[in-house]
């Protein structure tokens, strides 16, 4: 029996149930163990996204019958996979399949962030807007500018690709240096400093977890050009909110489009009074084809586990 803790896309859930007896929790909201625990008899597969946080704990309570847990999502660091490992649970997860969606989102949010597209919809919709004045609004252009991208993965590498067809200049931060074929023409940096010191925009997307922990904290901030402006499609952990609002605050970073926060689904309170901040509530794969492609991958790999 197939274990869903959250409601999944209408094709998604009539193929699971074809292929599963499911029990769907549908869950809500703030994630806890007990949710799984008080279901799990008879459960030999979970399906869970990334706010379900399967630690240590909550695996070796496990009973044996679960094989396998598939993730709604690529990023797996939710899960201790150390503890599955252990305990010979399976896991899976849903990468390439939401590659364009996710690029395509960082792409929003670094226009909308240079054009100050969520304050101008502010303006307008609080019927403040006095009508079209040469000086009113100035944002900042893309083409010619500098992108750096942290984490050169496929999301990163797409998002280079559409960022060559603006006309901008792609350098990344990455675990290692890319092969040229996948490198297109982009400038690869060995270090935090060099990188920083270049950018006109900042996009981050890398995994979260340890390695990225608060990398974006003060001390890099204040390595970036005055006026940069940063996105974030990866994970809320690696920003130190507290640093990126006070650089927000002060114009050293000019603006931000967040897709993803450390703890969703609460906001860090001191973006909520920025004007100069675009907060979207976690969308990056949320298209319709990405999504059922998502749910379809992750239905194959249980299959595959529950097989094996
Ligand atoms: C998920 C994500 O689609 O794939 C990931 O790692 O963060 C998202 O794009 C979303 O969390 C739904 O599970």
């Amino acid at each position: 029996m197939l274990l869903i803790t959250r409601d999944m896309p209408p094709e998604v859930l009539a193929r699971a149930r074809r292929e599963h007896e499911t029990r769907e929790l549908r869950l809500t909201g703030r994630f806890e163990a007990r949710h799984v625990l008080d279901n799990i008899a008879g459960i030999n597969a979970i399906l869970c996204i990334p706010a379900d946080k399967f630690d240590a704990a909550l695996i070796k309570a496990l009973p044996g019958t679960v094989k396998v847990i598939g993730t709604f999502s690529v990023g797996m660091e939710h899960i201790d996979l150390d503890a599955a490992a252990a305990r010979g649970i399976k896991i899976c997860h849903t990468p390439d399949v939401l590659t364009t969606a996710t690029a395509e989102l960082s792409l929003t949010l670094m226009l909308m962030a240079a054009r100050r597209a969520g304050e101008g919809e502010r303006i307008l919709r609080a019927g403040r807007w006095q009508g079209l004045a040469p000086t009113h609004h100035l944002g900042r252009g893309v083409a010619g500018k500098t992108l750096g991208i942290l984490g050169m993965g496929r999301i990163g590498r797409a998002l280079a690709e559409m960022a060559r067809g603006l006309n901008m200049q792609v350098h990344y931060r990455n675990r290692q240096r890319l092969p040229a074929e996948l490198e297109q023409g982009a400038t690869y940096h060995a270090d935090d400093a060099s990188f920083l010191a270049v950018l006109d925009f900042l996009s981050i997307n890398a995994p979260g977890g340890k390695e990225t922990f608060h990398w974006l904290n003060a001390e890099r901030l204040a390595l970036l050009k005055p006026g940069a402006i940063i996105v974030n499609t990866g994970r809320g952990t690696t920003i130190d909110d507290d640093a990126l609002v006070a650089a927000l605050c002060t114009g050293h970073v000019a603006a931000a489009g967040l897709d993803v926060f450390a703890n969703e689904p609460e906001i860090p309170p001191g973006y909520l009074t920025l004007e100069n901040v675009v907060l979207l509530p976690h969308i990056g794969s949320a298209t319709i084809e990405a999504r059922n492609a998502m749910g379809f991958l992750a239905l194959d790999g249980i299959k595959a586990a529950l097989t094996s």
